[in-house]
């Protein structure tokens, strides 16, 4: 696209509030994460998900892919400023995995945790909203291994380090803490619309 072509694409997502503030327009899809990307052992792989739930459940990949599934169309948003519209994700729907484990009336927040120790803090209220996908495709493919193959979390209304990455699993609990990039600086919500980038926003 050329840069003009883009401004006036950016003007226009923005007056149909869109694009976020700060946020610039990006037509490919930037990969970002900590680390390397974890090689995935279908025979070892599992997803657990704990914590202040009446009933802890684990299911091996096999297990995971006879869950009800279903797909959203989204925009992303990135806290190092891009913006991506219009993708399409295939998965699980948090609702689906939230009324199978039957968390306990005081469970108000979910730690995410993925490979290699990543972490990632969420309300439960926000990952209530039924757009909210533990995505296994996107764009109609599956999710390339640099994406989060086989499993990330979509978290559309937030920044977008809030959608982890080879998710393994959830833990429901009482209280809010800092995941991995909250520790590091970031904010412990994370609204594009406010601009809650850092812990100081
Ligand atoms: N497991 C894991 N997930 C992660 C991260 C990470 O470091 N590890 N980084 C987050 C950050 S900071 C961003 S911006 C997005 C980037 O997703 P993408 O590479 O698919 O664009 O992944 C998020 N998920
Ligand atoms: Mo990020």
């Amino acid at each position: 696209m050329f840069t003009s072509d883009r401004k006036r694409k950016e003007e226009e997502m923005r007056a149909r509030h869109r694009l976020p503030p700060g946020q610039a327009l990006t037509e490919k899809w930037p990969v970002l994460h900590y680390g390397d990307v974890p090689r995935f052992d279908p025979a070892r792989w599992d997803f657990r998900v704990e914590g202040l739930v009446e009933n802890p459940l684990r299911w091996s990949w096999e297990e995971f892919q006879k869950l009800p599934r279903t797909s959203i169309l989204t925009d992303i948003h990135c806290v190092t400023r891009w913006s991506r519209f219009d993708t399409v994700f295939e998965g699980v729907a948090f609702k689906v995995i939230y009324d199978l484990v039957r968390p306990r009336p005081e469970a108000r927040f979910v730690m995410v945790h993925a490979e290699q120790d990543f972490t990632a803090n969420v309300p439960v209220e926000d990952l209530l909203r039924d757009n909210v996908l533990l995505a296994t495709h996107a764009d109609g493919n599956a999710l390339t291994p640099e994406h989060g193959y086989p499993l990330r979390l979509v978290v559309p209304h937030l920044y977008l380090w809030k959608s982890v990455k080879w998710m393994r699993g959830m833990e429901f609990v009482a209280a809010d803490r800092p995941g991995f990039w909250e520790r590091n600086g970031y904010h412990m919500y994370g609204d594009p619309w406010k601009e809650q980038r850092f812990d100081y926003d």
